[in-house]
């Protein structure tokens, strides 16, 4: 059992987790989660009597500085490669940096809300000047019969910043190849593994037949992922997000992803709820910005 200053409620407990990093573990009435404070990242999550929800990978890496394969990375201030090369961190520093629990509270009905804030240190503000000196970031997980989290980014600065974010979920499926995902028809995306940059989706639900790594922008639309070997759906709400990415890395990346067994691909599905690209956010000063999204399993 590891101290906090916070006193936490009788169905949180804060332990050494996987490579000895500090772990959130929730026991409830109405389900079980473990979060990291690395990153302010839950790893596991399912509802009492159903099944996991997220995916976590075997050979997930627990390291200070490192990013876990799995649960849902908190993905800020870009998305992706960094535009200036190599030397900055792929999908931004928050998943990397240990955040504070702020506050750990628990309902009546067992419902557990945890807030996890993250401020900037030195090493943020060199690698991204843009934001400035006065930017927190507040992620606030409720863990009841469905999980909803909710980003909040907070401009304190006295100037308007751009930035990127996302919630990147993995979510655990049967077999990915059995798999439909509802809410994206006729949507257009941004690709860098296609024929084209920029296309539109069909009038179909979205089945998988090989690496698909898609941005879907200017949507708002609420997800269904349709997975007929476990039996069930999982429901995706979504609000104060323009942008939703969809990636399998299919055999051949998976191959290549050191912290990955060679056939997760099978078993996993990342859909993220966000904004980037040209759906990226603009936050003045004195305002913030909440992207907030609901799982929840159907069967
Ligand atoms: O989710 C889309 C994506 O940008 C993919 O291109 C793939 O790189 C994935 O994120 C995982 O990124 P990571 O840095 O966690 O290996």
């Amino acid at each position: 059992m590891m101290k906090t200053a916070l006193k936490l409620p009788r169905s949180v407990q804060l332990d050494a987790g996987r490579g000895g990093l500090p772990r959130l573990e929730i026991a409830s009435p109405l389900a079980r989660a473990q979060v990291y404070l690395h990153g302010a990242q839950i790893t596991q999550f399912a509802p009492t009597g159903g099944g996991a929800i997220l995916f976590e990978s075997e050979r997930a890496r627990f390291e200070p500085g490192k990013a876990i394969r799995g649960g849902a990375p908190v993905i800020f201030p870009w998305f992706g490669p960094h535009p200036e090369g190599e030397d900055k961190p792929a999908h931004g520093f928050a998943r990397t940096r240990e955040w504070t629990l702020e506050s750990a509270t628990e309902e009546d009905d067992g419902t557990v809300v945890l807030v996890l804030r993250l401020e900037p240190d030195e090493e943020a503000v060199a690698l991204w000047p843009e934001g400035g000196r006065a930017w927190t970031l507040r992620h606030r997980l409720t863990l009841g019969t469905a999980l909803t989290m909710e980003l909040e980014i907070e401009n304190g600065g006295p100037a308007p910043f751009r930035c990127e974010e996302a919630l990147h979920t993995y979510f655990r499926v049967g077999d990915i190849r059995e798999v439909a995902l509802h809410g994206l028809e006729e949507t257009e995306y941004l690709t860098v593994i296609e024929d084209q940059p920029r296309k539109r989706e069909g009038s179909g639900p979205i089945r998988f037949t090989g690496e698909t790594d898609r941005i879907y922008v200017n949507t708002e639309a609420n997800l269904s992922i349709l997975d007929p070997v476990l039996h069930r759906r999982i429901e995706i709400e979504k609000s104060g997000s323009r942008a939703t990415v969809v990636w399998n890395p299919w055999i051949a990346k998976s191959q290549r992803l050191t912290d990955f067994v060679p056939d997760e691909w099978i078993g996993m599905l990342c859909v993220e709820t966000g904004n980037l690209r040209e759906n990226a956010l603009v936050i003045p000063p004195g305002e913030r910005h909440v992207t907030r999204t609901v799982l929840r399993e159907e069967v």
